[in-house]
């Protein structure tokens, strides 16, 4: 095999974010743009010769040309094998159980999640470890430190690969098997859920609306839930994976999935909706006209748990992410068992369950997932809810109200700043990280602050500390506040806000979170200055 050697530069710019490396495509199109980043990760890992690395993606623009490159590139440095969905497809969950069940060494995939695609869109690169999991914040840092001190990468002399075709290709000392990106996947979840019982559940006149947003989890959905689990076709809408998802915005909320939104909430709605991002580890659930926020779903999921044969000894403990509601934590005491909170990010969820100390984990931003695999898992969500569904035999309304009746509601919101100057974020930032001394006690309308503070974690596992994860506003009712700056975005900064308010009593439950939480959308502006450090009057995204 002819190895070739190639001369370059760093890039400044290399730093994976909250989920890999995310840059628009016209950056990842420089020359040695993509090149630098796959060998740095190279480089940062050890002891990888003769093993085995799995790649697929999302199926966005630039997908497969990225996948021909990586292949070449982990053949020069010493891969002995690499396993790749046909058409370069798969799904982040799915490429989780590749890594897992053929004990992979790892793999890299290639999205940008719920970014938009096309060549005006966003590209997207991360490594898993050989866990399935995210690369931990450790080999994060390692991979951007070598990208800093770049100066060649190996490429191998071979021909492109047919990604189209299922087949074994021997390239002298490499192997490259095209595998089908759904079956592994689909057979993981008919040992998890009771098949059986959801299938009752479509045989009797149960309908399902499941939106792919034209994004990678169409086949996965058609599959499962048409062909496995026989929903009539059509059940999967938007289910074509499209190299620019149709010019859409693969993020499963009530804005960017306005197409399914529509149809739960219009007439002859279905009893059941759901959509998934673009890499299918991030979930929305829809009752007939009824949302489920992701906080509650992980709440509701967790208390429902042992309907669920893959789960019915139990759970060793749940996580959430820090910005997510309690409202899991309340199931959690409940049960008797721990709940851990860690930062923003599925990363910080391997250790835990590597471990086993958390059989489900979930964050605000419509991912949940559990110990199955090392991410959040889209479809794994939905299944989970029509296993439930399928048991219970109530509506997804019925079950959500009686949880709030059970534990309390968490009235709970995002608000999202999208693209905004970088220089007003960070300053917005500052200005809080500045007055944690003085805000204590301080009153806002009805709110008293209890504390402010910076989140950082240690995690328990390999004691490894992650400072400045959000500012958390605490009030004296148990109110909460947070606002952290998104690290997945690639145009300026994205200003996240988080506002939660706890209500026990279910007399007082209205639907509308924002109309509930409205006092404390006003403290939040009152505290930070969002509009004066915007610039901007409202939220791009209210989720
Ligand atoms: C966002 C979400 C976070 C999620 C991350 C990756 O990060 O808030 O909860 O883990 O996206 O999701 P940020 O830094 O922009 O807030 V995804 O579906 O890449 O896979
Ligand atoms: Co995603």
């Amino acid at each position: 095999m002819k190895i070739n050697t190639v001369t370059t530069t760093p890039f400044s710019d290399q730093k994976p974010g909250t989920s890999g490396l995310r840059k628009r495509v016209k950056i990842f199109q420089v020359a040695n743009y993509l090149e630098n980043f796959v060998q740095s990760i190279f480089d940062s890992l050890e002891g990888f010769q003769g093993k085995t690395l799995v790649v697929g993606g999302d199926g966005r623009y630039g997908n497969k040309a990225a996948i021909q490159t990586i292949i070449k590139m982990a053949a020069a440095n010493g891969f002995g094998r690499v396993l790749v969905g046909q058409n370069g497809l798969l799904s982040t969950p799915a490429a989780s159980c590749i890594i897992r069940k053929y004990e992979a060494f790892g793999g890299i995939i290639l999205s940008a999640s719920h970014n938009p695609g096309g060549p005006d869109g966003d590209f997207g690169i991360k490594y898993n470890a050989g866990n399935g999991g995210p690369a931990p914040e450790k080999m994060t840092e390692a991979m951007y430190s070598h990208s800093k001190e770049i100066n060649r990468y190996l490429i191998a002399e071979l021909p492109d690969i047919d990604l189209n075709t299922i087949a074994t290709t021997t390239l002298e000392q490499i192997k490259v098997e095209v595998v089908d990106p759904v079956t592994d996947y689909a057979e993981l979840m008919s040992e998890l859920f009771d098949f059986n019982a959801i299938r009752a559940l479509f045989k009797s006149g149960f309908r399902i609306c499941f939106d792919g947003m034209h994004a990678i989890t169409g086949p996965y959905a058609k599959t499962i839930i048409e062909d496995r689990l026989g929903a009539p076709k059509g059940s999967v809408i938007n289910g074509v994976p499209l190299e620019d998802f149709g010019q859409g915005h693969p993020d499963p909320n009530l804005t960017y999935a306005h197409e399914l939104v529509e149809i739960v909430y219009g007439d002859n709605a279905p009893d059941f909706g759901a959509a998934s991002d673009g890499d299918g580890d991030r979930n929305m659930v829809l009752g007939k006209g009824f949302f489920i926020t992701p906080s509650d779903s992980l709440a509701i999921l967790t208390a429902n748990a042992t309907l669920i044969p893959g789960y019915k000894d139990g759970l060793a403990g749940v996580a959430r992410s820090m910005p997510t509601s309690a409202a899991v934590d309340r199931v959690a005491a409940k049960l008797g068992i721990n709940c851990y909170e860690t930062p923003t990010g599925w990363k910080f969820f391997g250790n835990l369950m590597d471990a086993g100390k958390v059989t489900l984990c979930g964050e605000e931003s419509f991912g949940t997932g559990s110990d199955h695999v090392r991410e959040k898992d889209g479809l794994w969500a939905v299944l989970f809810w029509l296993n439930i569904l399928a048991v219970r035999k109530e509506s997804v309304e019925e079950v959500c109200r009686q949880h709030w009746q059970e534990y309390g509601r968490n009235f709970y919101s995002r608000h999202d700043y999208e693209g905004v100057e970088s220089a007003g974020a960070n300053e917005l930032i500052t200005q809080l990280r500045n007055r944690f001394d003085s805000l204590p006690g301080t009153q806002f309308g009805q709110q008293k602050i209890a504390f402010a503070d910076d989140f950082s974690y240690t995690d328990p596992i390999d004691g490894s500390i992650s400072k400045a994860q959000g500012i958390r506003i605490g009030f004296a009712d148990g109110s909460r506040i947070v606002f952290r700056l998104s690290g997945t975005g690639t145009e300026g900064a994205t200003l996240r806000v988080y506002l939660e308010r706890f209500e026990n009593d279910v007399s007082k439950h209205v639907q509308e979170a924002q109309a509930a939480l409205a006092d404390m959308i006003v403290v939040a502006d009152k505290l930070a200055g969002i509009k004066q450090h915007t610039g901007r009057e409202k939220p791009t995204v209210i989720t």
